[in-house]
Formats: C-alpha cells, structure tokens, sequence
C-alpha cells in the first residue's frame, strides 16, 4: 500500500478467494483494498500486488533444452534443479507444439494425449483455464480425461450408490443456509470442523463473504456446535464450539458408537427406517456385533478415537434430543477409506431420523468452501461450452501418476476393472500437480514417463519446471472476464486492470493460434474474438430469463448484475421424506442405502456394502505408527488458495524461518528438543521436507498440522523439499477401489530438530533460462 501515489486508481476485480480492488499505478498493481460492500473481505488478496510481478511470472514461451535438442521422448530428468529452458518467440513454440500434437494423435492416437489438467485456475467464465484447454483439445480430436476432484471424491462416487445421483447434487449445491441452519437447527455436530479460512475460497468467488457472518448469526441464535478435530481453531470463536479432538481418522468409529447407542437405548427413529431407508437391519446387526462379533460400543470406540464412552454416550443422548445437523467435512474423505465417515454420517443422521427436517439430517462441505449452503442459482452461469470429448478415457484424477507408471495395467473404479490409457503427451493448463499430487517422488518418476509435457502457466511452478514446453499465459488481472460463483449473489465484470506480463498471452487466443496450425480454427473460434465471446457468454445467460435484465453493454458498465433467481434455501430431501414413494431418491431401491447390495456385490475389501470401520495404516495406533510416530495433517492454507501465490505478502508473513509453518504441541515439541521458532526435518520413509515449528495448544497431541501449498523445492541434498510441502511425505493411494480418492490429508511422520544453518529456499528464483 506504501508505493500508493496520485496516480493510484482501484479497478474491481473478482478472483476464488472474491471480489476486491486492485490498486494501479501506471502499469503496476500496488495494492488491493475491499470490494465495495464486502466487509468481511479475504486477506488472500494481499498476496496478488507481489505475485502479479514476481521474478517467477512466466515472460516468454520457454522450451527445456533437452527437449529442444533431442526430440521428445522419456526422460528421468524432468524436473532436475539443474534444468535449463530456452526462451522462444510465439510462431516458433507454435510449430513447434502444433507439430508434436499431430505426430503424437497420428502415431498414437488422441488417447495418448492426457489432458486432464485438473486445477483451479483462476475466477473468469471465459477465460477458465480448464475450459480453454478443454475445448481445444476435443477440437483436435480429443484427449484422456480425468474424473471426479482432489475435493471429494468419495462424496462424488460414494453419495450416489447411497442418496442417489441427484440427492448428491443437493447436497453439495442446495444445502440449507446459515440462516435456515440458526431458525430450525439446535445442535450442529460437524466432523472435520468448520473452518473459517476454507470458506475464503468458492470456485469461481463470491460477490461478498458471507460463511462468517452466517456462522455467527447461527451461534447467536442459540445454535450449539460440537466440532470433532484434531485442531482446535477449526470453528470461529465466537461459536463457543464444544471440541472433541478424536484421533484423526477415527471418525468412523465415533460414528459407529453413536449409531450403537442410539439402538441401545432406542433412541433410533424406527419409523423413519422402516420408510425411507433400506439396510437398517444389517447396519443394527453390524454394530450389535452380529455380523463380526465386535459390537461398536463406546467402550470400543473409545480405544480408537481417544474419547471417552461417557462423551460419546452423551453425545448421542443430545443428538437425539433436538433437531441436529450432522456435517461431514471433505477433509475426513480425503483419506484412505475415506467413503466410510460419509456413509456413517448419513446412517447417523438416518437413525435420528430428521434427513428431510429443516435444518436437520445430513450435510457434507459446511466449512469446506464458501458458497457451500450460500444458496443456488437454478438458471446456471455464463458458460463457455467446451464441446464434445470423441474419445471416451478417462482415470479417477488422483489416479495420474498410477497411469504413467503403469500403462495398459488394470485397476478397479466403481465396480469395473479398468485399464491405465498409454500416455505420450501430457497437457496441463491452470493446475499444479506438483503442489497437489502426493508422493512426489513418485510423481516426478510418472513425469518422466511421457514424450512431452506441456504447461500453460502464469508462473514457473513445479510443474512448470517439469514440462518441455511452457506456454507464458495472462493472469486474470491481464484480461477482460466475468466472474460469478455457484449460489453467487451477483455476477460481476472483470475488465483488466494490468498490461499482459511479458509477452503472456491469453490462452484463447493462444489456442486459437495452435488450432490454425491443426486446420481447425473456425472450429475453435466459430468466428469469434475473446471480446466477442464475452458478449455472447453473458447475452446467452441474460436470455435464460423472463424479467429484463441488462444488456451486456450496460451490465459491463454497472460493474455487475443481481442473480434475480437465486434460491437462498432449501430443504433437503423435503420432498423424499413427506413421499418416498412418489419422489425416490436415485438409488435402486429408491431409499436412502444404509446396505447397498451394488457396492456389495463389488466385492471391495476395502469398501463393503455398509459403513464399517476399516483401520488405516496412516493412523495413530497402527503398526506403521511406531516408526513414524506423529499424524500429520494436511489441510488447506489459511494464507492462500492451494499453492497460489505463496510468494505473495500475506502468505509469507505466516511462515517461520522462511519455511512452510508447521504447528505441533507444546508436549510433543519438548519430547524432542523443538522449540517455538525452531526448523525441523519430518520425514518418513517416503522422503522429507523442512519447516518452521509453532508450539500451540491448538493442536490435539501426536497431531502436528501442515497445510500444503508450500511451492516445492527440490534443490537441496539437505531435504526433498527444503521449503515444506507435505506432499512428499504423503502416500499416493486411492481412498478404496470404489472411489479412488486422494488420501493426502494424512500421513504419519518423525520430527527431528534442524541444527545448523538450514539450505536457503530457492523457488523464488525463476529456473535457468536463456534466450536463443
Ligand atoms: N496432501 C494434500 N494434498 C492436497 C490436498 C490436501 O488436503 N492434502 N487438497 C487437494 C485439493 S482439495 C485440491 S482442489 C488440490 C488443488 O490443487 P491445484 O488446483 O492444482 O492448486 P493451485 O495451486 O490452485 O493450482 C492452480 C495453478 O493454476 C495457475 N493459474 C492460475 N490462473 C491461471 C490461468 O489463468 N492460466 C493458467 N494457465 N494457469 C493459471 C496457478 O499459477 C497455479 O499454479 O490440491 C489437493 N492436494
Ligand atoms: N484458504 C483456503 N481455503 C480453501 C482452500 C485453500 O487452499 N485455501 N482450498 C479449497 C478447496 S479446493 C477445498 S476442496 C476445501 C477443502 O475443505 P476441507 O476439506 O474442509 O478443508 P481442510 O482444511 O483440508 O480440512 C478441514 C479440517 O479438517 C480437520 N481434519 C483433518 N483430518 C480429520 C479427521 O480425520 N477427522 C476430523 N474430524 N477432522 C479432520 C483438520 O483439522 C482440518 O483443519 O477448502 C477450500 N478452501
Ligand atoms: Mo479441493
């Protein structure tokens, strides 16, 4: 804010992390400040003024020497600090791109092109990187796909077998408001808390902020919350959360012990069994202990979770006390066996009966991101059709490095044995596997793997630094866009506000240039500039709707529109529950499945056909947890979204020593010589990284808490990463053959102190680049 001078203007903005004005000076951004009627404005936008030009903006199309000089093919070397990339000009990167796109399609066919490309980009319906790409591929033929998220895979694959594929949709898009949670709802328990710093972030952002003021409201109107998780902080304070720090990973067990006693003491909803569920029987016999011999009482789960039965006991007797909302946050999935704290939420809040009640029954993402029970918007977004996919391949998309490793190999997903697709070339625009892959290692070995790697980027990521070629792209700060969100209040321009960096291009236009060269242009384009689509994008949403709304001229120059159809709220499953019979869920049975004879029938060790508790190995208490003593979690940053920016203001005045934070108990911290301050080395067998330690009590013991994001630095012997990204430690397994999900946010690891002067971090500097 301290370059601010008269000649400094605001021009309004929108990114995921919302909307906020950007402060120009000349042609450089200086400062950000509140959107206009945000006042609960995200401190993630600090970090835009630094990234926007930081020396790792990527300024002209670079190709990695070796690439250059000997052809594409595997190789081992990708990703090597010592790489070295030559900067070219646009036709010559063109040719050459364009030329190894037909070889690679001629030789071996579009299936051997992997275009997944999963990420989050930046806000901006147009200029959505995934689409951009997404649309020129299935121009040129197509490309092998990726499924399902890295968010909440098992609430994807797992729901529908359970609620039916539509009732999965409701409960991810039309879940009841904060508002509707504090007029109907008494007791809120949520498994994997609430986290304020999540809701910063929607895809696409919101127009203002509102999960906070929501979650307040709901406490001052009496609302109690009961937050099982390993930290502490997961719930604002004013909430005055009861916090119940269960092992992590042990929510099952607690689920299971709930359920137990509620048919214990019969406190189940029988009637609502009997009409819109179907299983109850087998889940009762299984927590009786009929079906293995072990019954889920809370003796026994308390042996897991590290709660007492009395809490547990006590829990339930509330729960069914009063109209209770049972939440599952998308970080309890993100393990292995992932699909089971899911499917025991839902038989949860199935035995108390209330799924169909306002305020009640079963929720999975409060807490998780911000337009999550924000409210809906039935007539869509503006929308940039990415067209038709002619080549039908696809993996689960945390599946990627399985897939380069292992071609023509099978696996199982959702009860098919599939097939890995045989790679070539890899087209990655708008994500960053090597922030949100895990086991990074074993990453970099699966990038080795193809001919050519290619990345569109605005910065030299790690993945940038593992392609062949990479493609400079415009930030959204560079370009004109709209921005709106699922459930937003308001849909908003996004002119630009700063001259393109370098010679960074839009995508659109970049991609229009290479489907010229594959003959294909008009196909791309259908005859249109990115100016004119803008136009059309909008008009086409404004004319979805009976009232008048502004033409785009208008709309452009107000800085924005009004949803005028969004739906605050919802009741869900309202319908099912007054009806089964005439409103079915979409399930075989049409109830919700308790027992799901299709996944039964599966046959999956590792996801029977009920909620059951299956011990993982990344656990307290496992075997694998006397070596590596300390469960690390891996959740989101609270300085940023994933690894965006991390060199930006706001993100870098929370790390310690120049390293990713890392908080552990003040107990655990003694038992080692760690001290507040201090940089560790954690480490398993799968690699090792360094961090800046901060003691706190917030965090429950044998828990220590990193958030990824850090930018990977592999440039020192001392560690494989030096700067703090978890994901070298994590273990690239699915969450079951059923869903297939990242299993990233734990991992069991050691801490041992640092002594001696630590490697300095040296992502920040731009890789070797020469001009040609
Ligand atoms: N261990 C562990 N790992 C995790 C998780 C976890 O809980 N634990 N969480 C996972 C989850 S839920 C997710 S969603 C993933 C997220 O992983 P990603 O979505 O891959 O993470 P981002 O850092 O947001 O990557 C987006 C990239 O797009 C680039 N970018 C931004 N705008 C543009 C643009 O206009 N054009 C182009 N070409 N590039 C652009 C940014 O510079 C950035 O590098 O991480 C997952 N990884
Ligand atoms: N600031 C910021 N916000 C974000 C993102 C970001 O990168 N930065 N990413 C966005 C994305 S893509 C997603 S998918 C969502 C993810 O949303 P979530 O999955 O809800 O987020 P996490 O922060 O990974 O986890 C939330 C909390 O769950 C707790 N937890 C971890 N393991 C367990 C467990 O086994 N049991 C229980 N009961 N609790 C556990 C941890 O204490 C953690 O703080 O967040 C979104 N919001
Ligand atoms: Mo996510």
């Amino acid at each position: 804010m301290d370059r601010q001078d008269e000649r400094t203007t605001g021009r309004p903005t929108s990114s995921h992390w919302g909307a906020y004005d950007v402060l120009v000076s000349g042609e450089r951004v200086v400062g950000v400040r509140p959107g206009a009627g945000d006042t609960d404005s995200s401190p993630i936008s600090r970090n835009v003024p630094d990234a926007q030009h930081h020396a790792t903006r990527v300024a002209a199309p670079a190709v990695r020497r070796r690439w250059l000089e000997n052809g594409p093919g595997a190789d081992g070397l990708r990703g090597s600090p010592a790489d070295e990339y030559v900067e070219l000009d646009w036709d010559a990167v063109l040719d050459l791109l364009a030329a190894e796109f037909d070889r690679v399609r001629r030789d071996h066919g579009n299936t051997a092109i992997y275009g997944g490309s999963y990420g989050w980009a930046s806000a901006g319906r147009l200029h959505h990187s995934q689409s951009q790409v997404h649309r020129f591929l299935n121009t040129i033929g197509g490309y092998t796909r990726s499924r399902t998220t890295y968010s909440h895979a098992c609430v994807e694959v797992l729901l529908p077998h359970v609620v039916g594929q539509g009732g999965t949709a409701d409960l991810l898009e039309r879940a009841p408001t904060w508002e509707a949670v504090a007029e109907h709802t008494d007791l809120v328990v949520t498994f994997g808390g609430l986290r304020l710093s999540n809701t910063w972030n929607a895809s696409g952002g919101r127009a203002r902020q509102t999960a906070a003021e929501g979650m307040r409201a709901a406490a001052g109107a009496g609302v109690r919350t009961v937050s099982v998780s390993p930290l502490r902080d997961d719930t604002v304070d004013e909430m005055g959360a009861e916090w119940l720090p269960a092992d992590p990973g042990s929510d099952t067990a607690v689920q299971l012990a709930l359920i137990h006693t509620l048919f214990d003491e019969d406190l189940v909803d029988r009637a609502f069994l009997a009409r819109c569920t179907v299983g109850a029987g087998v889940l009762r016999d299984y927590v009786a202990g009929v079906r293995d011999g072990v019954a889920t009482t809370p003796e026994w789960a308390e042996e897991l979770c590290g709660l007492s039965a009395g809490t547990l006991r006590g829990l339930a007797r509330r729960m069914a006390a009063g109209r209770t909302l049972v939440n599952v946050g998308w970080s309890v999935q993100r393990t292995r066996f992932g699909e089971q704290p899911l499917w025991g939420g839902v038989a949860l809040a199935a035995c108390l009966g209330q799924i169909g009640l306002p305020g009640g029954g079963f929720a999975t993402g409060y807490g998780s991101s911000g337009n999550y029970a924000g409210g809906s918007t039935p007539s869509g977004l503006p929308r940039f059709l990415q067209g038709m996919n002619p080549i039908d391949a696809s993996i689960p998309v945390a599946r990627v490095a399985d897939m380069l490793l292992h071609p023509g190999e099978p696996y199982d997903y959702n009860g098919r044995r599939r097939t890995y697709p045989d790679i070539r070339m890899v087209v990655w625009s708008g994500g960053n596997p090597f922030h949100h892959h895990q086991d990074l290692a074993r990453l970099t070995r699966a990038f080795g793997r193809p001919e050519t790697v290619v990345v569109a980027e605005t910065h030299w990521t790690a993945t940038a630094r593992h392609a062949d070629i990479v493609l400079p792209s415009t930030t959204s700060l560079e370009r004109d866009d709209i921005a709106a969100s699922q459930g937003d209040l308001r849909v908003r321009a996004m002119p630009r506000a700063v001259p393109p960096h370098g010679s960074a291009r839009d995508e659109y236009d970049v991609y229009a240039d290479l489907a010229e060269r594959l003959g294909v242009r008009a196909e791309f384009t259908e005859g249109r500039t990115a100016a004119q689509w803008l136009r059309r994008i909008y008009e086409q949403w404004r004319a979805r709707y009976a009232t008048a709304l502004p033409d785009f001229d208008a709309f452009w120059a107000a800085g924005g529109v009004d949803i005028p159809d969004r739906v605050a709220d919802t009741t869900l499953f309202g319908d099912f529950r007054a009806d089964p019979d005439t409103h079915p869920l979409g399930t075989p049975s049409g109830r919700i499945e308790l027992y799901s004879e299709t996944i039964d029938s599966f046959g999956y060790d590792d996801c029977p056909g009920h909620p059951a508790w299956l011990p993982a190995s990344e656990r307290l208490g496992s075997e694998r947890s006397r070596r590596w003593p300390l469960l690390l979690v891996a959740n989101q940053p609270r300085g940023k979204l994933h690894s965006q920016h991390d060199m930006g203001a706001y993100s870098r005045s929370l790390e310690i020593a120049d390293r990713a934070r890392m908080r552990m108990h003040p107990g655990d911290a003694r038992a080692r010589g760690v001290a507040d301050g201090d940089v560790v080395r954690v480490h398993n067998d799968r690699g090792s990284l360094l961090a800046g330690v901060e003691t706190s009590t917030d965090v429950r013991p044998d828990v220590v808490q990193l958030s990824t994001g850090a930018w990977y630095d592999p440039s020192s012997p001392e560690a494989t990463c030096v700067h703090g990204n978890p994901n070298v430690l994590t273990a690239d397994t699915g969450s079951s053959a059923l869903s297939q999900g990242t299993t990233g946010q734990h991992v069991l690891v050691e801490v041992d102190r640092y002594d001696g002067d630590p490697p300095p971090v040296r992502v920040f500097e731009p890789p070797r680049l020469r001009p040609r």
